[in-house]
Formats: structure tokens, C-alpha cells, sequence
């Protein structure tokens, strides 16, 4: 499972950085957008995911979210998110950046986790920012805030700019740790995209773990081919026998 260089950075690493996208959540039930049970096989994503779309037709767009929302709520992490949070018990520092919205890295006890494209659990007012968190919204039409304005899903779409902070700090990360991994992620979606190749530019160890080859293979130290909640959980177990648990 582990290459010889692999093994010899893990040996010595102080940080470790999972970059992650849709596919490490697949495994517990959540479409990825791409694949072939992919969301945007049955839904366009510039019909859905963008402030356009949103305008034009703001209640099939709540309600898609309402829907992906309930998904998510009933699903679980899988083993892989719960791999990455036993990595916390023999590395000093694990760090989790994300394209995902789902939260389940945060559920499975990941406390270093930057989310680049937002978290479906939230919601702001469009005109006024009011925040509206964890709120239960059970109409099928787009709720209003009090000013009038429409509440949308504190999410990322196509055109809008990344949360600065959570950017920086997952690139920061990249650029400071000694292995990412990047995991689960067709590797497409710009900027986040560029944080394993930051990684690779500073120097760092970068391996992908994916069902299949990426746009970004090539650039990477290597690739490991496999289901995520199956490979993280080997690697795991592999480092327990050369690693102890930090006390
Ligand atoms: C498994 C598995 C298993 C399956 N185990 N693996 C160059 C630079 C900068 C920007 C751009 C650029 N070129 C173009 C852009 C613009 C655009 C962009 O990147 N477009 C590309 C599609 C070409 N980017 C943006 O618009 C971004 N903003 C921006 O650039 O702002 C600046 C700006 C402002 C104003 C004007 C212009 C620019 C914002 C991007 C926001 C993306 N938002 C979404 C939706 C979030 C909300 C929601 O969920 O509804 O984020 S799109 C969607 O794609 C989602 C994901 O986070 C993202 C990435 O998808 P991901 O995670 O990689 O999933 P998949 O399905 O693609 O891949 C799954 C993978 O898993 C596959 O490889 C499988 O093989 C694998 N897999 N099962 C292991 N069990
Ligand atoms: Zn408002």
C-alpha cells in the first residue's frame, strides 16, 4: 500500500494535509457532482449554482438545496472522514481543506477544517447579510428576511469570490506541511484546484487518492487508486506500525 518515499515522509511528518472534494463523501451517500451518479448528470450546474440561476428562478433553487440539505442530515461520515480524525492521534498537526459543504469532516471530530466553498448548514440574507443558522425551513418556497431580501445557502457559486480567510489558511496550510493528500476531487474547480499544486510548488509530498486519474495526476508524487474510505483507513493502519499514538 505505502511506496517506500511514502512511508519515509509519513515516518517523519509533523503535518499532514487532507485537501478533499465530493467523492470522500460518496461512500456515505452523497452524490458527487461529476461521476456517473454525479447531481449535474440530472441538473445542469449554471441552472443551479450561481447567483444568476438564483435570480432567475430562486425557489427550484432553494428547493434543490432543501433537498441535498436532508440528504446530508441523514447520512454519516464514513470511514474515511474517521480515518483522518484518528491521523490527529499521530500527527501533530492535521488539517483539513475542503471543497465540500457537508460537514462531515467537522462531524467525524476534525478540528482543523477550512471549508473553501461554504457549508449548507448556513444561510444569509442576499441584500442584507443577516446570518440564518441551522435554521429549519420547511417551505418549499425561498424564505424572506425581515428586510425582504432572499435567504440563500452559505455556499460558493460559479462566479463568486472564496471566503478570503479560509482560502489563505488553506493555502497557507499547503504550503507548510510535509504530505497532502488530495482525495475524492475531479481536480477542476478554480481556485481551490491550485492548493495541491501550491503544495507541490513549495516542495511538499502530494499524493492523490481517487477512483481514477485527474487532470492533476501527473503533477503529483503519486497516485492511489481506490475508494477513499478504503485506502485512508490502509494508510492508517500502515503508519500505526512504524508511528505511536502522540501522548
Ligand atoms: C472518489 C470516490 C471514492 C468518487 N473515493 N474518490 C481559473 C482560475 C480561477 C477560476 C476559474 C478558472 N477557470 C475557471 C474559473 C471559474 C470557475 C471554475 O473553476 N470553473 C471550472 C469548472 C472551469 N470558478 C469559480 O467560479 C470560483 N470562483 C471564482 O473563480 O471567483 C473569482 C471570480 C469572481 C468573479 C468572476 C470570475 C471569477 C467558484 C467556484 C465555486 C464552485 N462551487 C461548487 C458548488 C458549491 C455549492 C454546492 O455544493 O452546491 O463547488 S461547484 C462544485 O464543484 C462544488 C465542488 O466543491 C466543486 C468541485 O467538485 P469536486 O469536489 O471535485 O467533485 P467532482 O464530482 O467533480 O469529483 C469527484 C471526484 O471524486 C472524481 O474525481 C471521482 O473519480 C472521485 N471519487 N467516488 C475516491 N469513493
Ligand atoms: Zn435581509
Amino acid at each position: 500500500m505505502l511506496s517506500n518515499a511514502l512511508k519515509n515522509k509519513l515516518k517523519h511528518a509533523e503535518k499532514i494535509v487532507f485537501f478533499t472534494g465530493a467523492g470522500i463523501s460518496a461512500e456515505s451517500g452523497v452524490s458527487t457532482f461529476r461521476g456517473e451518479d454525479g447531481i449535474w448528470k440530472k441538473f445542469k450546474p449554471e441552472e443551479l449554482a450561481s447567483f444568476q440561476a438564483f435570480m432567475k428562478n430562486a425557489d427550484m433553487v432553494w428547493e434543490w438545496y432543501q433537498y441535498r440539505r436532508k440528504i446530508i442530515h441523514d447520512v454519516a461520515p464514513n470511514a474515511a472522514h474517521l480515518a483522518i480524525t484518528e491521523f490527529q492521534k499521530y500527527f501533530p498537526s492535521v488539517v483539513v481543506v475542503t471543497q465540500n459543504i457537508d460537514n462531515l469532516h467537522t462531524r467525524a471530530g476534525n478540528s482543523e477544517v477550512y471549508e473553501l466553498h461554504g457549508n449548507i448548514e448556513r444561510n444569509y440574507c442576499s441584500s442584507c447579510k443577516t446570518r440564518y443558522d441551522f435554521l429549519e425551513f420547511t417551505d418549499k418556497k425561498v424564505p424572506r428576511c425581515s428586510c425582504g431580501g432572499m435567504i440563500r445557502p452559505d455556499v460558493v457559486w460559479f462566479g463568486e469570490s472564496l471566503p478570503v480567510d479560509q482560502l489563505e489558511a488553506g493555502e497557507l496550510a499547503a504550503e507548510t506541511c510535509d504530505v497532502l493528500f488530495s482525495v475524492g476531487t475531479s481536480s477542476i474547480v478554480y481556485p481551490a484546484a491550485y492548493i495541491p499544486l501550491q503544495a507541490k510548488k513549495a516542495g511538499k509530498y502530494v499524493v492523490e487518492v481517487n477512483l481514477t486519474r485527474t487532470e492533476q495526476s501527473d503533477y503529483f508524487d503519486e497516485l492511489i487508486t481506490g475508494k477513499a474510505g478504503e485506502v485512508l483507513p490502509a494508510i492508517l493502519e500502515e503508519i500505526k506500525k512504524f508511528r505511536k499514538p502522540l501522548s
